[in-house]
């Protein structure tokens, strides 16, 4: 499609999205109300600036139906994504949203090369996490044979992907790579399988390592883009050109702004993407703020698409760390930390990468009376705040005892984690 035919498609959908969320969400009433707009005034793209921004934070204070514009009896289907605190951010989609989400991923799969033969071992987490039932869908309306493995079971994985002939593997970048090196030492040429694409994505890459994975492997590693609050996998995807993913305009329109200002920076600027959904009908959001980091390019592509690609997700404005494909912020851990009390509020969230896969080792500081207690009593308290983490994070972390003092006070902003991946490159 034309950039000039999209434009009038994008407001036309525009313009019936604020329709729909003023009628329907109050929030979106009282937030436009608030700004003196009535759905009417928006009468070209550019009005989109007129439009309030939508934060995390506001679906956790509507938590959790409250930004649906759809009934309960026209949702289908309800994910979640981990919030700053205990509470997750729900999405609900009607029948259309699934099709729709279907279509974006049928699409990402073309632009990895993919059609009705393929085999599409889907090694994303199914769940409540959009990506595994995401992706799924979409291999099914693609025509593809879908394996829903989901994530884990390594050597499983590998079994399947031998047996079963998988042509392409959707999971995380990070778990490609591990999948690739456990798959070399056990003796599998990747060569003599048929494997030949990746769909990696949920978590920022480097070229550095699609390089690594696509060696390893012998195939076309390739980015897919998305979030839960927008739809979940499928906002953007790469093509063979590799030079940025390619986003669904005809059901997002992307912005990038100053995350400190709020304006609008011009294409080729890079700053916060913002994203308004302008087809879902379970939970339309205006001028989503992703938090993630990146550029728009809209000159036409080498693949001959039209629509505008966004460059790699280079980082984040807040401080939500993506550790093996689950969402962490520091406040989770910490509320979990002043749950038991018996630590001081004193930690460090130190990450690294072992081998291919992401650690979280959790530093905390022992009060003083604390550290002149009996070994056994640190071991209890370790094993709980392990199994609360693990409950309310889903994710396996360690824990480390520190003694008083030690973990630095800093005089602005708390430093509460230590990246030690090297993403870079
Ligand atoms: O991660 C959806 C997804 C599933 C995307 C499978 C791709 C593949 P959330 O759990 O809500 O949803 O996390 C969304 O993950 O705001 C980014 O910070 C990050 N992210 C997702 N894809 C990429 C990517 C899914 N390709 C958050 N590169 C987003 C860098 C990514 N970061």
């Amino acid at each position: 499609m034309s950039r000039d035919r999209l434009a009038e498609l994008q407001l036309e959908r525009l313009q019936k999205t604020v329709k729909k969320v003023y009628q329907s969400v109050p929030f979106y009433k009282n937030a436009l109300k608030a700004r003196g707009i009535e759905p009417g005034d928006i009468k070209s793209l550019d009005d989109i600036k007129k439009l309030p921004f939508t934060y995390k934070q506001d679906l956790r204070d509507n938590y959790p139906y409250g930004l649906f514009a759809a009934p309960m009896d026209k949702i289908i289907r309800l994910h979640a994504s981990s919030g700053t605190t205990g509470k997750p951010s729900v999405v609900g989609y009607t029948k259309q949203d699934i099709s729709n989400w279907a279509d974006m991923i049928a699409r990402c799969l073309v632009m990895a090369g993919g059609g009705k033969n393929d085999v599409v071992q889907v090694a994303y987490g199914y769940g409540l996490f959009t990506g595994g039932l995401g992706a799924h869908y979409g291999v099914e309306r693609l025509g593809a044979a879908v394996v829903p493995i989901s994530g884990g079971n390594t050597a499983r994985q590998l079994m399947l992907m031998k047996d079963f002939g998988t042509t392409i593997l959707a999971c995380t970048p990070s778990y490609a790579l591990f999948l690739a090196e456990e798959g070399i030492n056990a003796g599998i040429d990747f060569k003599k399988l048929p494997i030949r694409a990746g769909v990696f994505g949920a978590e920022p890459w480097t070229e550095n390592m699609r390089k690594q994975i696509e060696a390893k492997m012998d195939i076309t590693a390739l980015d897919i883009y998305g979030l839960s609050e927008v739809m979940g996998p499928g906002v953007s995807m790469e093509c063979m050109a590799k030079n940025g993913s390619h986003i669904n305009e005809d059901h997002f329109i992307a912005e990038v702004i100053d995350p400190d200002t709020g304006e609008v920076l011009p294409y080729g600027q890079q700053g916060e993407l913002v994203l308004t959904t302008i087809t879902k009908e379970g939970i339309p959001l205006l001028r989503y703020r992703t938090r993630d980091i990146s550029t728009l390019h809209p000159e036409v592509c080498a693949c001959g698409r039209t629509h505008v690609r966004m460059k790699r997700v280079t980082g984040r404005t807040d401080d939500m760390l993506i550790i093996r494909g689950v969402n962490v912020f520091p406040s989770q851990v910490e509320s979990v930390l002043l749950e038991f009390g018996e630590t001081e509020p004193h930690y460090l969230l130190v990450v690294d990468r072992k081998g291919d896969l992401d650690d979280l080792e959790i530093w905390v500081e022992l009060s003083e009376k604390m550290f002149s207690d009996e070994v056994k009593h640190f071991e209890t308290l370790e094993a709980k705040i392990r199994h609360r983490i693990l409950s309310v994070l889903n994710i396996n972390v360690k824990i480390k005892f520190v003694e008083p003092r030690t973990i630095p006070r800093s005089e602005g902003k708390a430093k509460r984690v230590m990246d030690r991946r090297e993403l870079k490159g």
